[in-house]
């Protein structure tokens, strides 16, 4: 492999913390450019489409007929919507630091899982309790991450994302997860483990790396803006989808 990019310390902070947050890896124009492509796919809504009503999380609207129920909560198969996010995961920082990262030459991104763009409207967003990504997710290994475009700032109030440090190291039994794969909370060890957990903040342009396992959570959106997040699953190639399974089903994109 060719000299690091990241420094020593942050790859050590990645593999402690399960995350690590890069500011300013997209530049203004592009963030702009992006989300005038994210606004054109919203105005009129360009399907595929999650909408908030389909998750049912808390707070979400009861049904797609409901109040609030055509709320998007996910501009799906964004690699298919245009070539602005090919360009995005061309970024040479941002493979020079998943190359670092996952200690590869060879980055593949998966088509079938995040590849999306999250939208969290003020109103109707919903809250995601704490999980890990790879909860559905079927590969070789769970080694995967997954890249997180800020193109505002990102915080409590708006729906940011909040991270329990180290618990990509954790292998908790399944009776601490419910029916969904949600870590329980009305366990009290459950409960301590969310003690420890920690705000991302992000602004426009910066980039948060984490790992398939560290377990996160999102509250609803508290302000008067949307919020809007590409998100991009990323595996090595020696690191294959498992046949037969969700994460098989389209070929994944190679970015390098
Ligand atoms: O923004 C959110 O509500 C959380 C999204 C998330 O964690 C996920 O889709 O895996």
């Amino acid at each position: 492999m060719s000299t690091l990019f990241l420094s020593r310390e942050q790859i050590d902070e990645f593999y402690r913390c399960g995350f690590l947050v890069l500011k300013s890896l997209v530049n203004e124009d592009l963030v702009e450019e992006l989300l005038g492509e994210i606004r054109g796919n919203l105005e009129p809504l360009r399907e595929p489409v999650e909408f908030e009503a389909d998750v049912g999380y808390p707070g979400a609207p009861a049904g797609r007929e409901s109040e609030g129920g055509k709320t998007p909560r996910r501009l799906l198969q964004a690699l298919s919507r245009s070539e602005i996010f090919e360009r995005v995961l061309d970024l040479s920082n941002v493979k020079r630091a998943l190359k670092d990262l996952l200690r590869t030459d060879s980055l593949l991104v998966s088509r079938n899982h995040h590849n999306c763009v999250m939208t969290k409207y003020p109103g109707f967003s919903s809250e995601t309790n704490w999980h890990q990504d790879i909860r559905y997710w079927s590969f070789e290994r769970p080694e995967l991450i997954s890249v997180w475009f800020s193109l505002g700032e990102e915080n409590l109030k708006n729906g940011g994302l909040r991270i329990i440090p180290g618990s990509h190291k954790r292998n908790l039994s399944e009776t601490r997860l419910d029916d969904r794969k949600f870590l329980r909370t009305d366990l009290t060890e459950n409960q301590r483990l969310i003690q420890q957990s920690e705000e991302v903040k992000l602004s426009r342009g910066d980039v948060l790396f984490f790992h398939c396992k560290v377990f996160h959570a999102a509250a609803s959106n508290g302000t008067d803006l949307p919020k809007f997040s590409p998100v991009f699953t990323v595996h090595t190639s020696d690191n294959e989808p498992l046949s037969g399974t969700k994460s098989a089903e389209l070929p994944s994109y190679p970015i390098c």
